[in-house]
């Protein structure tokens, strides 16, 4: 993967706790020549005070988002500071689990933000397995809906085909570096 073959600066953006447990795994894959530029984004101050990549905290309140709702009035509240980080930029890559409050409802806004920014946006989503339950799924798919409406390129991995695929004793953090690879291999095309 070489995220540089552009020729232009490639902003890769993490939104919520799974969005940014794929932005680590990818910024751990890549050569120090990189001009990439790596960036969390999440509403959770306990959490993003664990990252070690430039990150940004959204919203008011510190806390985990839970629903989508607050995800999206978190991007909202902190547009300005979304609109400074992406300043400059040419080509964004986001990835996002979309089954959370932060994924499903900051990531349509902080797209449609780069959008208007004339930014070319391409998105990364997992989507939750069956086990998650029905709250989270029909989250994920109202955000999916959201992203798919604003016209960007959206790159779709579901955990239940990608889990098919895998051995049965796959663990949680090998299932999330292998959907980091499928989705960076289908949005850094
Ligand atoms: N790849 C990967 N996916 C995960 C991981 N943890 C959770 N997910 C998936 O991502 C979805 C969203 O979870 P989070 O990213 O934790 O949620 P969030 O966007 O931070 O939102 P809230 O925590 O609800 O405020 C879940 O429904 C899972 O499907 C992980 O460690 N790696
Ligand atoms: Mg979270």
């Amino acid at each position: 993967m070489n995220l540089d073959d552009a020729n232009e600066p490639v902003v890769v953006m993490g939104v919520g706790g799974a969005g940014t447990r794929m932005l680590e795994l990818a910024a751990a894959t890549q050569s120090a020549a990189s001009s990439t530029r790596w960036i969390a984004i999440n509403t959770d101050l306990a959490s993003m005070n664990l990252v070690s990549l430039p990150h940004l905290l959204i919203g008011a309140t510190g806390l985990p988002a839970v629903c989508s709702a607050n995800g999206r009035e978190a991007a909202l509240y902190s547009a300005l500071d979304l609109a400074e980080v992406l300043g400059g930029t040419r080509r964004l890559i986001v990835l996002a689990g979309l089954g959370g409050g932060v994924g499903s409802g900051a990531t349509p806004e902080i797209v449609r933000l780069a959008m208007e920014m004339d930014i070319d946006v391409t998105v990364g989503v997992g989507m939750p397995g069956k086990w998650e339950g029905s709250q989270r799924h029909e989250q994920a798919s109202t955000g999916l809906s959201a992203l798919q409406g604003l016209g960007c390129k959206v790159e779709v991995v579901c955990f239940d085909e990608l889990s098919a695929e895998l051995p049965p004793s796959t663990t949680l953090d090998e299932y999330s570096a292998e959907l980091t690879k499928a989705l960076l291999e289908k949005t850094a095309a």
